[in-house]
């Protein structure tokens, strides 16, 4: 493949046919506009784009619309993204349109990818191939520093591998995140004494694209183990700032709010499989991308495609780790490993300090759930001489299917 190819779901216009609704497209992102035009001289006629395939699906019809490489500049993603899901989305001629997936060339992904991937995340926590659990600090905002480091260090005791915060948490008066990292790592030193495991504290460290290196930089100097980025918000080019400079030296957790206008409808809009090979391209370590039975609306198929581009062969980078999140507790744990498997994130907030009996038991309870699937057995067995499971599937039941 030496061409970018673009697959498009779209509902014509009434009155517009599908094939002249496709040509629409072409046109508007290569080299023409709405009506003839003397400028487009001979030679500029190479950069047009072409409609490979056109067929009926469901409400609308599915393409596959080639773009030349050279309208591309090579390793400006900003520039990419305003190609194949650029001026289209608003083109009358058109009541709908969602950009499925956008494949490029190799020469096109001139990007080192992720630092760490899935396996370096593992070697940092020492697992071989156990899905990892992780909690999100509740409520989303709101604590202290010192509440929120206690409720990390009970976390870490019960037994997840990484803690992280909200996406709307960042460096706010109630919390500075100046005094929340410091706080935060020392519990976890603490746990590391008394337990020897290492957990990691993904600091969220979105901020304006002049300040986020330095920022980052800044926290990983205040020890913090792994940063975040709400990648959505701060754009992608942020996420390459931070995982291609020198000084950001641990993994980034990449969370995706907002992502859900572009990505819910199922006629309109962009699917996150292109924002999943955006991520891997541009370094992120660590990727949410849904569950397959939480409290997030999702398509099962979407999903396990998305994780497979996150994890599949993508010439020499590293894999992505999914993150399944939103809305899960113990009893959601066989269902997303047995569709989505072990190379898995397992994160709950509600699910861990939503548990009867606080934080610490509830993720004992998480972990618990993970143990039972690596053993091969039910969540109902397990919890029988398992009590913080027994709780948790006694509150909120089991999830099947
Ligand atoms: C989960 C979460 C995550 C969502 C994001 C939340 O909390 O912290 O941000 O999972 O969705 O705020 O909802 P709970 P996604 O465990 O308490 O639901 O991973 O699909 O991008
Ligand atoms: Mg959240």
């Amino acid at each position: 493949m030496t061409d970018v190819i673009a697959t498009y779901f779209f509902v014509p216009e009434k009155g517009t046919a599908p094939e002249e609704a496709a040509r629409w497209i072409v046109e508007e992102e290569t080299t023409g506009t709405w009506t003839g035009i003397s400028t487009r001289m001979e030679y500029v006629r190479r950069l047009d784009g072409e409609v490979l395939d056109l067929a009926p699906q469901g409400t609308g019809f599915v393409t596959r619309i080639r773009y030349p490489a050279e309208i591309f500049e090579p390793g400006n993603v900003p520039q990419y993204l305003s190609v194949v899901a650029g001026n289209l989305f608003g083109l009358k001629r058109l009541a709908s349109v969602r950009l499925l997936d956008a494949e490029f060339p190799e020469s096109l992904i001139p990007f080192h990818g992720p630092r760490f991937g899935i396996r370096g995340v593992r070697k940092i926590i020492g697992t071989r191939d156990r899905p990892h659990v992780g909690t999100i600090i509740k409520p989303k905002v709101g604590l202290n520093p010192e509440d929120t480091a206690a409720v990390a260090t009970r976390a870490a005791m019960g037994g997840v591998d990484l803690i992280k915060d909200d996406e709307t948490l960042t460096d706010q008066a109630f919390c500075p995140l100046r005094e929340r990292l410091p706080r935060v790592m020392r519990g976890l030193e603490g746990v590391k004494e008394e337990t020897g495991r290492t957990v990691l504290y993904a600091v969220n460290i979105t901020t304006r694209a002049d300040r986020i290196v330095d920022l980052a930089r800044e926290a990983v100097d205040l020890g913090a183990n792994m940063v975040m980025i709400d990648v959505i918000t701060a754009g992608f080019t942020a996420l390459q700032a931070l995982s291609e400079s020198p000084r950001i030296t641990v993994p980034i957790h990449v969370h995706r709010t907002m992502h859900a206008a572009m990505t819910r409808s199922p006629v309109h809009g962009i699917a996150m499989r292109p924002f999943a090979r955006l991520v891997r391209w541009l370094g992120g370590d660590q990727l949410h991308t849904g569950t397959v039975s939480g409290k997030m609306s999702h398509d099962r198929e979407e999903v396990v495609g998305d994780n497979r581009v996150l994890t599949g062969p993508c010439g020499g980078l590293k894999r992505v780790f999914p993150v399944s999140s939103g809305g899960l507790q113990p009893g959601n744990v066989h269902r997303e490993l047995e569709v989505l498997g072990n190379d898995l994130i397992l994160q709950a907030g509600g699910g861990i300090h939503g548990h009867p009996d606080g934080t610490e038991a509830g993720a004992r309870a998480m972990r618990q759930a993970v143990d039972a699937w690596m053993e091969g057995l039910t969540l109902e067995e397990y919890a029988k001489d398992h009590a913080e499971l027994a709780r948790a599937l006694a509150k909120w039941g089991v999830v099947h299917g």
